[in-house]
């Protein structure tokens, strides 16, 4: 039988596209999607859909032994915004989910993981600006100190079990397919729809907060291409500094400005602020670029153009 590949946490915002671009590469039955929830209409008619919760260890190798799984990937978390709000649920989610694919690599079960971690992996002592691979890491918010906790689970399973485990520091992710999760970096897809619709966004983060981010076409580009990488190639083993863009709110409004010359932004600060305060402002991934030849393609002006024109169909 041939080996397949299982998404955990499919419905999400990462979660749809990556079935997509990954069934379009390895064919619909060899890529199982799998959530708590079931995933928009192209993922549920175009393969396997599993219902799966990923703090489930049993019924994850369950479904690794129906299907033959080889790969895992497993985007299933609970992101900044909301992990404050359960801070409890957040952690047990996202550690839990983490030791369950681990645990089925180290017994053999599994071949490779793709885990997603964050720049919420740094805090307020982490330098700024170009924010290097290796560098001071004192994350202060449960997201953060999941995703840096299971960085270095990540690499302690590869160096004592030899697991075969893969992961990039993702920026804020733009997309237009699917309503994003929760997260601070949020309002960079709110405001385009907000434009659209009302001419006018209120920004819950401040004009000059200057945030790493990505297009999602660039991110997903990213997890196959790491995926893709032979095993040598990766160097890192908690988990590879990513970057495209870093811009402001007042940034981003300008370049919308540019199709929606009355577009018009307001800033009203809450409880996110603190957290993008203790993110760096972008982020030096030359690591990447090197060992794996990680290329961004999306500048801001072509992303808000994609956008505008996707979301005004
Ligand atoms: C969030 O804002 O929580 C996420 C992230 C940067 O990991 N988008």
């Amino acid at each position: 039988m041939e080996k397949r590949i299982l998404i955990i946490g499919a419905s999400g915002q990462i979660g749809n596209e990556l079935t997509m671009s990954l069934r379009n590469r390895y064919g619909n039955q060899n890529v199982i999607a799998s959530d708590l929830r079931e995933a928009n209409a192209l993922v549920m008619e175009s393969g396997p859909f599993e219902i799966l919760d990923a703090m489930d260890g049993k019924a994850t190798e369950k479904a690794v032994k129906k299907y033959n799984i080889a790969d895992v990937y497993l985007m299933a978390a609970m992101l900044s915004a909301t992990a404050e709000k359960f801070p409890a649920k957040g952690w047990d989610l996202n550690m839990s989910s983490l030791f369950n694919v681990l645990n089925l690599a180290k017994d053999k079960k599994i071949e490779r993981i793709f885990w997603p971690s964050s720049i919420a992996v740094f805090g307020p002592t982490t330098p700024k600006t170009n924010t290097p691979q290796h560098t001071i890491m004192e994350p202060t918010t449960v997201y953060g100190i999941s995703k840096q906790t299971g960085e270095r689970w990540c690499e302690y399973y590869h160096k004592r079990y030899g697991v075969d485990v893969r992961s990039i520091r993702y920026p804020g992710l733009i997309s237009y397919k699917t309503p994003p999760g929760g997260g601070t970096t949020d309002y960079a897809i709110e405001i385009f729809h907000e434009a659209l619709k009302e001419n006018k966004y209120t920004c819950f983060l401040s004009a000059q907060t200057a945030l790493p981010m990505m297009f999602m076409d660039d991110a997903i580009d990213a997890t196959v291409n790491i995926m893709l990488a032979p095993s040598q190639k990766i160097k890192i083993r908690n988990a590879y500094n990513l970057a495209a863009l870093s811009f402001t709110p007042q940034e981003l409004a300008v370049s919308i400005q540019k199709h929606i010359p009355d577009f018009t932004i307001a800033y009203q600060p809450d409880f996110r602020q603190v957290i993008a305060d203790s993110w760096p402002a972008s982020i030096d991934d030359s690591q990447a670029r090197k060992d794996w030849g990680w290329e961004h393609r999306i500048d801001l002006d072509t992303l808000t153009k994609i956008m505008i024109e996707n979301l005004s169909k």
